[in-house]
């Protein structure tokens, strides 16, 4: 080989290490904000038995409020806020759904509230919301590291994957709709304004809130030692998430030790773990313990999940996501079913079936609407596992909903 040739070699190869070393340190100086949050996160002391025993029955009693000319400039609230990912032009529906939460629970509590979006939120946005809101509220942006692609993703394959699951995967043709599933999925807890707190309840404009709460709902989940709270739950839509489960069940043989000794893994099985029922919390309605997608085990489940491509490849929804870890890394008793909030997403309500429940609360929903009993919600499983007692006219329920009513 001729001298020159050498050098060319050389200088070739030396170019390369530096492009490569470069690029590692750009992108990780770009994701250094999200590895410290994730080295302080991996020490972070939270132990899901930890509180575990300390309820009595005299805890499980709901402590009610139902005067709401009370003062309760002294109350002490639990620690923890409601939130909200929200576009400018939600400004109307938002509004509305506050004016819902704020008459049917937080006129007595106050409860914090913070908003986040992937942009700048407008003034209007900011004074409306800071008009309704009767708790603290504040306003973040979210970093764009939270709303984008990780960097071993390929953009053009899931570009390709984008148009070719346009027409037949909901919402397969959206870019924003798989930022937003990542985001809830691993991101949300990580925002600076969220730090403080230990509960949030996500909230989603055009929902409502059906019946009165007189009870301060995150104390109940405090005093109960409760870390995760659903009102309605149901299948996903398979073609969402064609290789979810394989990655879930290798995540469980690399981590054995995360999972649950009294998990609730019957609800996302009807085969002990073999295949995926479908089954999920439907998460646009959640009140979690921050602390629980704060702890190693959460962080390392949807780490190895993000490796694994599916938000992108696929159209994973942060639904799914939070319910696997939910059912697998809790302790079973530590999940609870509210079936006495009224709520309504499109297209699916809770309204309480129980007579009593619904007059008690003023709920303004029809019960033959209810989708608890409904042969496409997973809620009498979670019933059936947790042993808890179904309202006596449920059958009723589920026959109405059988012939199609
Ligand atoms: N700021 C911002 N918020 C978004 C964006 N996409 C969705 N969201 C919010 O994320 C939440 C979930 O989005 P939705 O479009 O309601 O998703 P979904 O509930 O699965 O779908 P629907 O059945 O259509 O309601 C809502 O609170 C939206 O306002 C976005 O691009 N930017
Ligand atoms: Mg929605």
């Amino acid at each position: 080989m001729s001298r020159f040739n050498r050098l060319l070699r050389f200088t070739v190869v030396l170019i390369l290490i530096i492009f490569f070393i470069s690029h590692k340190i750009i992108s990780k100086k770009q994701y250094q904000h999200v590895l410290d949050l994730q080295s302080k996160l991996a020490n972070t002391k939270y132990d899901i038995n930890s509180q575990l025993n300390i309820h009595d029955s005299a805890s499980q009693e709901k402590i009610i409020y139902k005067d709401s000319t009370n003062d309760l400039k002294n109350y002490q609230r639990a620690n923890a806020t409601f939130f909200t990912l929200a576009k400018n032009e939600d400004l109307i529906e938002m509004g509305k759904t506050i004016r819902s939460v704020e008459d049917r629970f937080n006129k007595k509590f106050h409860y914090d509230w913070i908003f986040f979006n992937n942009q700048e939120f407008s003034p209007d946005f900011k004074r409306t919301m800071n008009n309704l809101c009767s708790g603290n509220v504040k306003f973040e942006i979210i970093p764009q590291e939270f709303w984008s692609y990780p960097d071993w993703i390929d953009k053009e394959r899931a570009k390709q994957v984008r148009i070719s699951s346009r027409t037949d995967i909901i919402y397969g043709g959206s870019e924003t709709y798989r930022f937003m599933c990542r985001f809830f999925s691993g991101f949300f807890y990580k925002l600076e304004s969220l730090q403080k707190y230990d509960y949030a309840w996500r909230v989603e404009p055009e929902t409502t809130f059906h019946c009165d709460i007189n009870y301060d709902v995150f104390q109940y989940m405090v005093s109960n030692n409760k870390h995760y709270g659903f009102t309605i739950s149901l299948h996903e839509f398979a073609n969402t998430i064609p290789t979810l489960w394989e990655n879930v069940k290798k995540f469980i043989e690399f981590y054995p030790h995360f999972i649950n000794p009294n998990n609730l893994i019957d609800f996302l099985s009807d085969d002990h773990g073999e295949t995926y029922n479908l089954c999920h919390f439907w998460t646009n309605f959640e009140i979690v313990n921050l602390n629980f997608l704060r702890s190693e085990a959460y962080e390392t489940f949807f780490n190895y999940l993000d490796k694994a491509n599916g938000f992108f490849y696929e159209r994973w929804g942060d639904a799914p996501v939070h319910s696997i870890a939910v059912a697998l890394f809790l302790n079973k008793e530590q999940i609870h079913y509210f079936e006495d909030i009224g709520y309504y997403h499109k297209p699916a309500s809770n309204c309480p079936i129980n007579d009593d429940v619904w007059k008690e609360n003023n709920c303004l929903c029809d019960q033959w609407m209810d989708v608890t009993f409904r042969p496409f919600s997973c809620t009498p499983k979670f019933y059936d596992l947790l042993k808890l007692k179904k309202p006596d006219n449920w059958k009723e329920h589920a026959a109405m909903a059988q012939l199609g009513e």
